[in-house]
């Protein structure tokens, strides 16, 4: 029976490898094999899962895929769920999207297990390795059929989940695949998580639709990934602007003979991409001049996938983030209506394009608010300079980006509020060298005592994901606010400055 168009794929490759791991390699025929015994499993003798969302709590590596290739064939829809997120998070994605069955790995299984028994919720761990042995009959999946849920923070106190199909899916990874020359030659790490497209589609996906090798590892290991560099492991490196930081930083502080063979190691792979937050100039200029590489430098989000792209063959100018990718149409719609065709004249950036997502999962309304005559509106705004695209900032002060993570400042607010000491709370993201922004929280207090940062931290770690807790805390006697009583950020940002000169 037809496959969904990634795993189709998979068979044009079955005996290269797939994932190269301390623990040996699999192919992409031992991939399908696995993936089809995750699906006969799942299935359970029914004959299609017909759309159950199946959330994946699975390490990244082949296991993960041969559990995203299961659910997709046996007809559900994955949910992949973020393993550093804390328990209420866990519930809260489990609940919003109605997950039927929790596909995860046995070190998870031990983490996730407590929670399934008291959701009622089917626990399933697939063989750790592929298996033999016949599969059951899958069934036959229309490419339109949801195929994913990532969840996304925004604007509104609770993360959206972001549907997307199969045939978006497709569209994301051929514009790139296309756009960037990936080839089954490709070698490519993975150290950026499995719950955001960056991971899931722009590294993994394209580097399986080519038959390209991908290295997992389980998190971003900075010393390990250096190792693999040297060794000539990769032609491709994709990684948010936060981790060239860190390597800037790895690499300034390494001997002169340890840093000569890192930076040629950088210096002969064939691209570098950097994406998921604005890239600095200086960030830009210093990798180049380190490393004889310049960075390409991409623009996306979870709702559309990749937008606008510096060129492969061609300029990469320090700030742009290039030009519309293939199949991508990108407008720019002044703050009155119309469509803006001057050069440097700001506005929000919308698209349209067959990558698109279908909607939010059972918000019809923030769906319908979120698209104008068609366009996806990103809530960016960007100008176009001398022919391509420079991204000035967001239309909403309550989004914040942090190693790139995109934050929502409202759920946020909303936990940190259940501090038994916190009676009002504003969070803003303050400009930071290394994460990009750095999540700071202004806190009117219940009562004269100090509230100190690490304790605060030390609580927040119990209902926050580590990225989302606060690096910076300020206690003021009053937040501001306008006569409506809504807090101004912008002032409760001043309030950071104000307070970091005095302490000068
Ligand atoms: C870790 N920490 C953070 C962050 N990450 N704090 C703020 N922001 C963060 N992003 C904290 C930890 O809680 C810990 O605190 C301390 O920093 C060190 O943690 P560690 O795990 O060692 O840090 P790391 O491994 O160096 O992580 C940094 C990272 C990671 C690799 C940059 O944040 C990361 O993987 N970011 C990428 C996320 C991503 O894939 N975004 C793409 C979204 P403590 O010491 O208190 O424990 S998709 C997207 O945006 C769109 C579509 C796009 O365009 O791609
Ligand atoms: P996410 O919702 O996690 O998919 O993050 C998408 C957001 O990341 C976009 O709306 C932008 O605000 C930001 N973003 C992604 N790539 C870039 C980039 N190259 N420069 C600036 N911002 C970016």
């Amino acid at each position: 029976m037809p496959d969904v168009p990634l795993i189709a794929r998979g068979r044009l490759h079955a005996d290269r490898v797939a994932f190269r791991a301390d623990d040996g390699t699999r192919t992409y025929g031992e991939l399908l094999g696995w993936s089809a015994a995750v699906a006969s499993e799942l299935l359970d003798g029914g004959n299609d899962l017909r759309r159950t969302r199946v959330a994946l709590f699975v390490a990244p590596g082949a296991g993960w895929t041969a559990a995203q290739w299961g659910v997709w064939r046996a007809g559900g829809i994955v949910v992949p769920i973020c393993l550093a997120a804390t328990e209420p998070e866990w519930d809260y994605a489990l609940r919003d999207s109605e997950a039927r069955i929790v596909v995860a790995d046995a070190p998870q299984a031990a983490r996730i297990g407590p929670l399934c028994g008291r959701l009622g919720l089917r626990l399933v761990v697939p063989p750790a390795t592929p298996p033999g042995g016949d599969a059951a009959a899958l069934p036959e999946v229309e490419v339109g059929r949801p195929a994913m849920i990532l969840y996304t923070s925004g604007t509104t106190s609770t993360p959206k989940g972001v549907v997307s199909t199969h045939a978006t899916i497709r569209a994301q990874i051929e514009s790139l695949v296309q756009a960037w020359e990936w080839t089954a030659d490709d070698r490519i790490p993975l150290f950026l998580p499995l719950h955001h497209i960056h991971g899931i589609i722009n590294i993994a996906g394209c580097g399986l639709w080519s038959g390209a090798v991908i290295e997992p590892f389980g998190r971003f290991d900075l010393p390990a990934v250096l190792d693999r560099v040297r060794d000539d492991a990769y032609t491709l490196f994709m990684a948010v602007p936060t981790i060239y930081v860190k390597l800037i930083q790895a690499i300034d502080a390494a001997g002169e003979e340890d840093r000569a063979a890192i930076v040629s190691a950088f210096r002969r792979l064939r691209l570098m991409v950097s994406g998921s937050a604005a890239l600095p100039e200086s960030v830009h200029a210093r990798w180049s001049e380190l490393t004889g590489q310049r960075l390409l430098e991409r623009y996306g989000m979870t709702e559309i996938g990749m937008a606008l792209s510096t060129a492969y063959r061609g300029e990469r100018r320090p700030g742009s983030v290039g030009v519309p990718l293939p199949g991508v149409e990108v407008r720019l719609r002044g703050e009155h209506g119309g469509t803006i065709v001057a050069e440097q004249e700001p506005g929000e950036i919308q698209v349209r394009g067959p990558g698109v997502f279908t909607g939010y999962w059972n918000r019809d309304d923030a769906t319908a608010a979120a698209f104008e005559d068609g366009w996806f509106r990103t809530g960016d705004v960007a100008v176009v300079e001398r022919g391509s695209y420079r991204i000035m900032g967001r239309l909403s002060v309550d989004i914040i980006k942090s190693g790139g993570y995109k934050l929502s400042a409202l759920e946020i607010e909303s936990a940190l509020l259940e501090h038994p000491r916190i009676r009002e709370c504003a969070v803003v993201g303050l400009p930071d060298d290394t994460w990009g922004e750095a999540v700071a929280v202004a806190c009117v207090l219940e009562d004269d005592e100090p509230l100190d940062l690490h304790a605060l931290r030390a609580w927040a770690k119990g209902r926050l994901s580590p990225y989302k807790v606060p690096q910076r805390l300020l206690t003021v006697v009053s937040l501001p606010r306008n006569a409506m009583g809504k807090t101004m950020k912008p002032d409760v940002k001043a309030l950071f400055s104000v307070s970091a000169s005095r302490s000068d």
